[in-house]
C-alpha cells in the first residue's frame, strides 16, 4: 500500500462523520453527533487542530498533516510525528505527574490523530506574557516538569534495557529532528531560503553571521544536540507548548520528542522567558511593562533553583539507573563523591543549557519560524530594537557560556542591554 494509503485530512465539517462511533468521544461529548459543534483552531506550524464541542463536554483532536503547515504541501513531513507525539505524552504523564500533560483519550496511527483532553479556560502561555499577564505557578510547574522528565527519561533512573528500547523507539524521528538541526543550529548563520527578519537588523544580521565564535559554538552545541542521547527530550519546550491558568500548567506539544541533551530542553524554555523580557517594551501602549520585565527574570531564576532542587532530589533518592551507581557512592559511606558527581552533572546542564538558549534567540528572530513576542510588535522599528537586544543577548551567553556562573548574572547581562547597554 502506497505511504499515508488510507490518512485523509479531517476537516470541520467531516469530523463529526467521521470520528462520530468513537468510544473517546461519544464518552465525553454525548451520542448526538448532530449536536457536535467543530472549530479547527490549530496556529502552530505543523498540524490541523479542532476543538470539538457537544451537550456532554468537549474534546480536543490534533491531526498530523503530511506537510509543514507553515510553509505548505512543497515541504512533505512523516504522519509518523503524531505516533512520537502519542508516546512521549504518556512518557511525561508517568514521569511529571497526571494533570501535567493533556489526558490522551484515543490515538490513532494511521490517521495520524490524537484525541485529547479539551484545556479549559487554559490560555497559551505566549500570549499571556504577551498580554503582559503574570502567572503566578509557572516557576515550579515548569522547573519540576523539565526536572522529572529529563532525569526519569535517562540513565540516572531507568533499567538500561528500558531505557535502549526507548532510544530506539524515538531514534525515527528523524524528520523533525533534522527540522531542529536545520532550524535551530544552521540555518541562522547563513543566507538559508526561508530565512526572514526585520531589515533593520540587516547590519547585525551580518555582524553575527561574520561571528566565528559564534558559529564554532552554534556547531559545537548541534554536535551535542544530535550526539548526546542522554534522555527523552520534549524537543519543542516554548511558551507556545504551555497552556497555562493562575492555579494549572500543562505542557502539549511533544512532537519533537526525542532522546538528546537535558540541556536542550531548559535552555529553549529559558531563551523563551528572555525574548519575552525583551519583547516587553513593544508592548507598553497600555502602560509601563517595568513589573512584567521584573516578573520575567524572577520566573527564569525559579525555574532554574526548582529544576535544581528537584534534580538533586531525585538524584539522592531515584538514582536507580547505571550511572553514578549507588554502590560506588553511598553504599560504601561516600555520601560526597555522590554529591560531586551530582555538582558536576548539574554543572554541565548549566553550560550547555545557555548555549542552547542563546541560539533558539538567533534563530526566533533570523530564521523561518519567529516568535509571536516580537511579531505582534506592530512598530517595525521598535520590533528591530527588541529584536536586536535579544540577538545580542544570545550572542553573549552562547558564546561566552563556561564564563558565566549563575543565572543572576545572565539576569544582570539581560538587564543592562535592555537598559542600552551593548546598543
Ligand atoms: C517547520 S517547523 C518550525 C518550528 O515550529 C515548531 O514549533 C518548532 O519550533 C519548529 O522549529
Ligand atoms: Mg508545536
Amino acid at each position: 500500500m502506497a505511504k499515508n494509503a488510507s490518512f485523509e485530512a479531517l476537516t470541520v465539517e467531516t469530523l463529526p462523520a467521521r470520528l462520530g462511533a468513537l468510544a473517546a468521544l461519544t464518552d465525553q461529548l454525548g451520542d448526538d453527533v448532530s449536536a457536535w459543534r467543530v472549530r479547527e483552531v490549530g496556529d502552530g506550524n505543523l498540524n490541523l487542530v479542532f476543538i470539538v464541542e457537544g451537550p456532554a463536554g468537549s474534546v480536543v483532536v490534533k491531526q498530523a498533516l503530511p506537510y509543514v503547515r507553515l510553509v505548505g504541501e512543497s515541504w512533505p513531513l512523516p504522519l509518523k510525528r503524531s505516533f512520537f507525539e502519542y508516546h512521549a505524552l504518556v512518557r511525561q504523564e508517568a514521569r511529571a505527574g497526571v494533570g501535567t500533560v493533556p489526558a490522551v483519550l484515543h490515538f490513532d496511527e494511521a490517521q495520524a490523530l490524537i484525541v485529547m483532553e479539551y484545556l479549559t479556560p487554559h490560555i497559551i502561555l505566549r500570549k499571556e506574557l504577551i498580554a503582559g499577564r503574570e502567572l503566578p505557578r509557572i516557576g515550579v510547574d515548569l522547573g519540576l516538569f523539565a526536572a522529572r522528565t529529563l532525569f526519569r527519561g535517562s540513565d540516572l533512573h531507568m533499567a538500561a534495557r528500558d531505557r535502549k528500547a526507548d532510544l530506539a523507539l524515538f531514534a525515527d524521528n528523524v524528520e523533525l529532528c533534522d527540522i531542529t538541526e536545520n532550524l535551530v543550529f544552521t540555518d541562522p548563520y547563513f543566507e538559508a531560503k526561508l530565512n526572514h527578519y526585520t531589515p533593520a537588523l540587516e547590519p547585525l544580521v551580518a555582524e553575527l553571521r561574520a561571528d566565528r565564535d559564534l558559529k564554532v559554538e552554534a556547531q559545537r552545541l548541534k554536535h551535542l544536540f544530535a550526539a548526546n542521547a542522554e534522555t527523552l527530550l520534549h524537543g519543542d519546550l516554548h511558551t507556545g507548548s504551555v497552556m497555562v491558568t493562575d492555579t494549572n500548567t500543562r505542557v502539549i506539544d511533544p512532537e519533537f520528542a526525542f532522546y538528546g541533551p537535558m540541556a536542550f530542553d531548559v535552555g529553549m524554555l529559558l531563551a523563551n522567558f528572555w525574548m519575552s523580557y525583551f519583547s516587553q517594551s513593544g508592548h507598553e501602549q497600555d502602560g509601563s511593562r517595568e513589573t512584567m520585565r521584573a516578573y520575567l527574570l524572577e520566573t527564569v531564576t525559579s525555574i532554574w533553583a526548582v529544576f535544581r532542587t528537584e534534580f538533586s532530589r531525585l538524584w539522592r533518592s531515584e538514582r536507580t539507573g547505571m550511572l553514578y551507581a549507588r554502590s560506588l557512592f553511598e553504599d560504601r559511606g561516600d555520601t560526597l563523591g555522590a554529591e560531586q558527581a551530582l555538582d558536576r552533572v548539574l554543572h554541565d546542564i548549566w553550560q550547555d543549557l545557555l548555549g542552547f538558549a542563546g541560539v533558539e534567540c538567533h534563530r526566533r528572530i533570523l530564521g523561518l519560524a519567529h516568535n509571536a513576542d516580537f511579531e505582534t510588535i506592530g512598530d517595525e522599528a521598535q520590533r528591530a530594537v527588541c529584536e536586536a537586544k535579544a540577538l545580542r543577548f544570545g550572542r553573549h551567553v552562547a558564546v561566552n557560556r563556561r564564563a558565566i556562573h549563575s543565572i543572576e548574572e545572565v539576569n544582570a547581562f539581560a538587564a543592562l542591554i535592555e537598559k542600552g547597554a551593548y546598543a
